[in-house]
């Protein structure tokens, strides 16, 4: 029963049905199903597919921008669940999309998260420039930076903003993260990141494992 209604809202969502798809949202809700499973079961796969009709050239630009408003008002239905549970502040956590990419809708859902987990987040937005990154960081001594990127052209950004933290001698104080859909493991750990997340659950619960198994704050050392 939940696997179709999911299916079905995955297709609404390919099909860039808005009302269809909120509908599809609220329907799962009510059936009890769980805000990620909704995010990652029915959502997220009708984005993949809206992605693959745009490489086919199926879809274009405008179709894009239309799934990302979709999606944003879909995580408007979802937000509250998220943000529901309040465990005192775990740490601090600046964020932000890399330079020259403008995609959003994964990294607010990460930004929700950890903020429902308790930590203190920061969010820099889009096409986050460097230095951005550093004054920030300079600003609020944070005990994580995660960089958010969708494309491949922006994805080694990423190692830049790494590297020039390592030149400003603050690298070790802090605990990097990366993710977004280009992203893997294997690019976090050759461009020196700590941890690589591939969805906004794995980055709360990773964040959460970090700070409770080192527990102090590094900027004071
Ligand atoms: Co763009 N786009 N887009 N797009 N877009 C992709 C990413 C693409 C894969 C589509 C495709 O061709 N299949 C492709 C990238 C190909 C590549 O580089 N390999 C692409 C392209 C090419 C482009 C343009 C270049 C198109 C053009 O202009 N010709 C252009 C670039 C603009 C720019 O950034 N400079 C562009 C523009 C856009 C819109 C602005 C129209 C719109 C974004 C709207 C917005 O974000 N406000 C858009 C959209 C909607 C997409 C797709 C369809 C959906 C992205 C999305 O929101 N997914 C996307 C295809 C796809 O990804 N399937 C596509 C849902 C979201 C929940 O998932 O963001 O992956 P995601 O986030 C996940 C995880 O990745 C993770 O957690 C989230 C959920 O739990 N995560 C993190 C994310 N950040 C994290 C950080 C962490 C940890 C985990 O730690 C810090």
């Amino acid at each position: 029963m939940d696997d179709e209604i999911l299916k079905s809202l995955s297709l609404k969502m390919e099909a860039l049905n808005i009302e269809g798809t909120l509908e599809g949202v609220k329907r799962a809700l009510n059936e009890g199903i769980p805000p990620f499973e909704i995010l990652k079961n029915g959502l997220s796969p009708g984005m993949d597919r809206i992605g693959q009709r745009f490489e086919r050239k199926e879809y274009f630009l405008s179709e894009l921008a239309f799934a990302g408003h979709i999606m944003k008002r879909a995580m408007d239905l979802l937000d509250p669940y998220f943000a529901s549970s309040h465990e005192g502040r775990l740490g601090r956590f600046l964020i932000g999309t890399v330079q020259g990419d403008l995609h959003d809708i994964g990294k607010n859902i990460v930004c929700t998260m950890l903020t429902g987990a308790g930590f203190e987040v920061y969010d820099l937005g889009i096409d986050v420039p460097d230095e951005k990154f550093l004054k920030k960081t300079l600003e609020i001594q944070p005990d994580f930076v995660g960089m958010s990127s969708l494309l491949t052209t922006t994805m080694l950004n990423m190692k830049r903003v790494i590297k020039l933290f390592q030149e400003k001698g603050i690298r070790e104080k802090l605990t990097i993260f990366v993710g977004g859909a280009v992203v893997t493991q294997a690019f976090a750990d050759e461009i020196g990141a700590d941890a690589y997340a591939k969805d906004a659950l794995e980055c709360t619960q990773k964040a959460k494992d970090w700070i409770t198994t080192r527990k102090r704050n590094l900027w004071s050392e």
